[in-house]
């Protein structure tokens, strides 16, 4: 009997990885941009070096002051971080692993340790070439941007009409508008947009025009934003009201999603700028709330807080127009990653998204879907050895059909639905 759980155990996990290896992936959240948006798109050795993630590793080895890291060249950061997290001591953190990955599956001898042989092996490449080459070593079919009209290095490049990349999907991400209102108020008043510090009636027509100008022009798939820990919906902020009279109403008119990404404590140490964000925990009461008063309207949903993940879960339970998505940024290593993987299979079935890469550096969706592969394969291959003991029989073509779901079918079906 052992050897024959053994065996079809096996044969299961070459099925499923088979399916996991040859699916094509729609990457459903990242900072990646169209490569016609220029240097905004990140890659290459000391962009995968200077990523925040490492910074904050690096800076609990060095001494030097955060003001003269930050007055450093790329490189010479680039250089810091290379030997206090890869040379100093070995890079077994999943950020520090993860360039080791990119770079083996690029064709690089990591056992060299030679960063400049590296740089120069990215100074061969054009980018566009090197998109094709990144979305073919890791597999994917397309990816989803964030675009904040707000942000001064982005703006121009919609205003000028670019070329965007088909591959490339535009969100229109509102954390300006959501976290920072003073600072978004004078900024839409200079753009043409009649607004308010203390949003009114004329306020909300506004601002719905400015979403449905911006979800037009750059062609947005939902609209998304980062939220604290505190967010609490409703309440007497700005925020709410803004949701309540302009986000919800342009989302009910227009059929865009809009994207709840909650718990995350921005600035805790400022001078480590990028690096300097953190995680609390959020109120799944506030998302109750939102599904409930919007039925007509889908929302996704993912959460910093790994305490939050089986409240999250259970939501989605109550909520059909909710759809789960990816383990964002401090939950994205392998322990959590299986950990929150197998509790979304258990609670939602095929359900949901598990996983998006939020990547800041094109080559970082090498190593990010190569290892949440492993663990989403390894989390499969178990519930479908589990349900093969049922004297339930499940077809190759079930397992790749339900595969290509996990890996972006669900979300598109979620997004056209
Ligand atoms: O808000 C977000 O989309 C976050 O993912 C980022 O702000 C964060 O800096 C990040 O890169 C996480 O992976
Ligand atoms: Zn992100």
């Amino acid at each position: 009997m052992a050897l024959l759980f053994t065996e079809k155990n096996t044969a299961i996990r070459q099925t499923v990885f088979d399916a996991l290896n040859s699916t094509k992936i729609t990457d459903i959240h990242t900072h990646l941009y169209t490569p016609s948006f220029g240097d905004i798109l990140l890659w290459g050795i000391d962009d995968l070096l200077v990523y925040h993630y490492l910074v904050a590793e690096a800076m609990r080895w060095l001494d030097v002051p955060y003001d003269m890291f930050w007055a450093m060249s790329k490189r010479d950061q680039a250089d810091l971080i290379w030997k206090a997290l890869f040379i100093d001591h070995s890079p077994i953190s999943e950020a520090s692993r993860g360039v080791l990955t990119t770079l083996q599956a690029l064709g690089l001898d990591t056992s060299s340790r030679d960063l400049d042989s590296y740089r120069r092996f990215f100074a061969e490449w054009k980018i566009e070439d090197y998109v094709d080459r990144v979305f073919e070593l890791a597999n994917l079919e397309g990816l989803v941007m964030t675009n904040d009209p707000f942000d001064d290095l982005e703006r121009p490049a919609w205003l000028e009409f670019k070329a965007v990349d088909p591959r490339f999907h535009a969100v229109l991400r509102l954390d300006t508008l959501l976290n920072d209102w003073p600072n978004a108020v004078p900024k839409l008043n200079s753009w043409g947009y009649t607004v308010d510090l203390v949003p009114g009636r004329e306020t909300y027509v506004e601002i719905r025009r400015f979403l449905r100008d911006w979800a037009g022009r750059i062609n947005a798939i939902y609209m998304a934003a980062s939220l604290p820990p505190t967010f609490a919906y409703p309440d007497d902020s700005v925020r709410s009201d803004l949701l309540k009279n302009c986000v919800f109403p342009v989302a009910a008119e227009t059929g865009l999603p809009m994207g709840l990404m909650i718990g995350s404590k921005r600035a805790v140490n400022p001078q480590l700028k990028l690096a300097g964000d953190s995680v609390g925990r959020g109120n799944i009461e506030a998302v109750e709330h939102i599904c409930q008063e919007n039925p007509n309207i889908k929302f996704l949903l993912t959460m910093l807080g790994r305490e939050n993940q089986h409240e999250v879960c259970v939501a989605a339970r109550k909520f059909r127009n909710l759809h789960v998505f990816g383990c964002w940024w401090y939950v994205n290593i392998p322990s959590l990653i299986e950990e929150i993987t197998r509790m979304r299979v258990e609670l939602l079935g095929l359900g949901m998204t598990p996983q998006h890469s939020d990547a800041r550096v094109l080559d970082q969706v090498i190593y990010k879907w190569s290892h949440s592969r492993k663990i989403i394969g390894d989390v499969l291959t178990e519930k479908y050895t589990d349900l093969a003991a049922t004297g339930w029989i499940v077809s190759e073509a079930e397992i790749r059909r339900d595969i290509a779901g996990l890996l972006g079918g669900n979300f598109w079906d979620f997004i056209k639905r």
